[in-house]
């Protein structure tokens, strides 16, 4: 399924995020950098160890990532040449910024992919999982601040939501077809 809006492919795609071919991948880290379950461990576990150095690195240097914020790695064995990490939220009842720190970290991703150069890029569904986001306000958010950046910015070729479970491939489908 792809739209086209202001000449940037949008794509919804089901699948593991580590089969990608894009230029850059985004992983739904936590504040450590220091890997976890989920698409984290996968990521991980498929890019190797040069990913995990260097997260050490940036975190020696620069301290635990806030949430909504967004680092840049190498994607060591993975077909990538980058791997974005950005820390979701936790779900906490809605009246927590959940909504502003999931949008946030959409925001920030495609700013860190811009400044470095990036013309393709695969988003997970970040919060859905572990951090327990509802995956259709989720969906909406994720939709609408990609809608908003590539309004404003024409610098993307493709920019991929990829599902990797039924219930939000479903909701990625009603939202994109909704939204664009
Ligand atoms: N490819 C694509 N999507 C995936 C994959 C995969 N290989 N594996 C899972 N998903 P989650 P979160 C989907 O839990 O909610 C980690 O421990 C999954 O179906 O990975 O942001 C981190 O270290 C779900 O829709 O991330 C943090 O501690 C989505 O990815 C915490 O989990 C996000 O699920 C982050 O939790």
């Amino acid at each position: 399924m792809e739209y086209l809006l202001n000449s940037t492919i949008i794509e919804l795609v089901k699948r593991d995020i580590t089969q990608s071919d894009l230029e850059c991948i985004v992983n739904a880290a936590n504040t450590s950098l220091l890997g976890g379950g989920g698409v984290d461990g996968a990521i991980h576990r498929a890019g190797g160890k040069e990913i995990l150095d260097e997260c050490i690195r940036i975190r020696n240097k620069q301290g635990n990532c806030p949430v909504g914020e967004a680092v840049i790695t190498t994607a060591g064995k993975l077909k990538a040449n980058f791997v974005i990490h950005t820390v979701g939220p936790v779900w906490n009842g809605g009246n927590n910024k959940e909504n502003e720190k999931l949008s946030n970290c959409y925001k920030n991703t495609l700013n860190l992919a811009l400044l470095n150069g990036i013309k393709s890029i695969s988003f997970p569904n970040i919060s859905t999982g572990i951090y327990k986001f509802p995956k259709d306000k989720a969906a909406e958010i994720a939709i609408k601040t990609v809608k908003g950046f590539v309004e404003l910015n024409n610098s993307f070729n493709r920019i991929q939501f990829i599902c990797f479970d039924d219930e939000n491939y479903n909701i990625y489908q009603e939202t994109l077809s909704a939204v664009l």
